[in-house]
């Protein structure tokens, strides 16, 4: 059990914007990738979702309350530029005035990413990432917020670059659904690295008061056995999920051992990668100017070597053990008898994370100080209808487990500076809907209303100890 935190540690809570805010059609907002191919799919509405629009006085309230001092928030590209460029929306920009000043009035320091999978669907529809023009947009929409909200000092660019490359192109859960679309999903992951990059540099050379950084998710890959075919397919997807990323982020280069994982799983999967002129030129000058290093963690992989056709079942409902993945090329996803798991298949295994601290400290000296920016655990909460606080245990020995993987690593000399629960409240998940529920704070998604849950308390003990 963790007993303490160390003083000054930054103890947070993590939202993003199209899954707290709803008010998706209000004040002038653009649509995102999502709103049409929500409404097609007939699943889930992103409205209400946790009507941070209009509550979060409230859940910020919440959040001072139970001792968080920060919070981690994205703007919406397309409440600040409706189709992701042109003349701004004074609207948008007045309510994230608003928002930004109601956090820091009550001492809860926001930290704000531009880019949190909601991309403008007019720019969607023209190629997303995949078109460079996209990264010409995203440059100008991050110096508007920089120039505009200098109250913020603590800037991320894009969350979770795979996440969005995968979903996107290679598990097939989120717009426009490709599945084992290698070629998008690599290039994707190029092109936002460039984003980024271009935005980092930017964002340097204004010579603001504040820092940046970006978000990555890490899965760490194990084999499941340690035969030499297990170990080679867990480094390549390790190479695809992770190196890749990493190496463009904190090398400015793709390494030569990287590149012939990365070319292995190309060339089986007839796919290629683009790298234009100048492209590493801007990968490289961002790299030793990352303010610090926002790290995800949610779960590990293992996995076993496969020479069969790609194919996956994504597990979107909760029905335990009906996920599957086998990537051709790469390797196929198995259990681990020893590792628990969520309803949603996610294995539980909190030494990935301190694996992953220790990891980033070894191989990737220009990352500097680390915030956990999201870790947290999907639970079918059970609310009675009453105000009795809501009974989530399984999420307290989840989060306690995981801090104190964070801790440990700290302790031996990893500069990790805080972490942040995902999530501050109940919200609504991109390809699960509203029953995986995440908060500190449940949400009754039909009144809005908010209840404690028995880790909103834990969490509050735990700020108490640094007093
Ligand atoms: C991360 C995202 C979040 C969030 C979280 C939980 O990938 O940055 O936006 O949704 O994962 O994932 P899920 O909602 O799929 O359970």
């Amino acid at each position: 059990r963790v007993k303490a935190l160390p003083k000054g540690f930054v103890w947070g809570g993590a939202t993003a914007a199209y899954q707290v805010e709803g008010a998706t059609t209000v004040d002038g907002k653009g649509k995102t990738m999502w709103d049409d191919y929500l409404k097609a799919q007939g699943r889930f509405s992103p409205d209400p979702a946790s009507d941070f629009y209009h509550k979060y006085p409230e859940d910020i309230g919440l959040a001072k309350k139970y001792g968080l001092n920060a919070i981690r928030v994205s703007i919406a590209w397309t409440r600040i530029f409706p189709k992701g460029y042109g003349e701004p929306n004074q609207a948008g920009v007045a309510y994230y005035h608003k928002l930004f000043k109601t956090a820091i009035d009550a001492g809860v320091t926001p930290y704000v990413s531009l880019h949190h999978f909601d991309e403008p669907k007019t720019l969607f529809d023209d190629g997303d990432w995949l078109n460079r023009k996209n990264i010409d947009y995203f440059v100008d929409y991050a110096k508007f917020c920089f120039t505009e909200f200098p109250e913020v000092k603590n800037w991320f660019t894009i969350n979770e670059l795979i996440s969005l490359a995968t979903g996107q192109y290679i598990v097939g859960n989120f717009p426009p659904n490709h599945h084992f679309d290698v070629t998008s999903s690599i290039q994707a992951q190029h092109n936002e690295l460039l984003a980024h990059a271009r935005v980092v540099n930017l964002y340097k050379s204004m010579h603001l008061d504040g820092r940046i950084g970006l978000i990555h998710v890490l899965n760490p890959v194990y084999p499941i056995t340690d035969t030499p075919e297990n170990k080679h397919a867990a480094a390549l997807y390790d190479a695809f999920l992770n190196r890749f990323l990493l190496d463009g982020t904190f090398l400015g280069e793709y390494t030569p051992e990287t590149m012939s994982l990365i070319n292995e799983i190309l060339d089986a999967n007839d796919a290629h990668l683009d790298i234009e002129d100048g492209d590493m030129a801007i990968l490289k000058k961002a790299s030793t100017q990352n303010d610090y290093f926002g790290m995800n963690y949610y779960q590990s992989q293992f996995i076993q070597a496969y020479d069969g056709p790609s194919g996956n079942h994504f597990n979107g409902t909760g029905k335990k053990g009906s996920s599957s993945f086998s990537f051709h090329g790469v390797g196929q996803i198995v259990p681990n008898p020893d590792v628990p798991t969520t309803d949603w298949d996610w294995n539980i295994y909190p030494e990935g994370l301190y694996d992953l601290l220790k990891r980033m400290k070894r191989e990737y000296p220009n990352c500097k100080t680390i915030y956990i920016t999201e870790n947290g655990m999907g639970y079918k909460d059970e609310f009675d209808g009453t105000d009795k606080v809501i009974d989530d245990s399984p999420r307290i020995d989840f989060v306690d487990q995981h801090v104190a993987a964070v801790l440990k690593a700290r302790d031996e000399g990893v500069d990790v500076q805080g972490y942040f629960i995902w999530s501050l409240q109940d919200q609504f998940s991109w390809a699960n809907g509203y029953n995986k529920r995440y908060g500190l704070f449940y949400v009754d998604f039909k009144t809005q209303k908010r209840y404690i849950k028995k880790s909103a308390e834990w969490y509050k003990e735990l700020a108490d100890t640094m007093k």
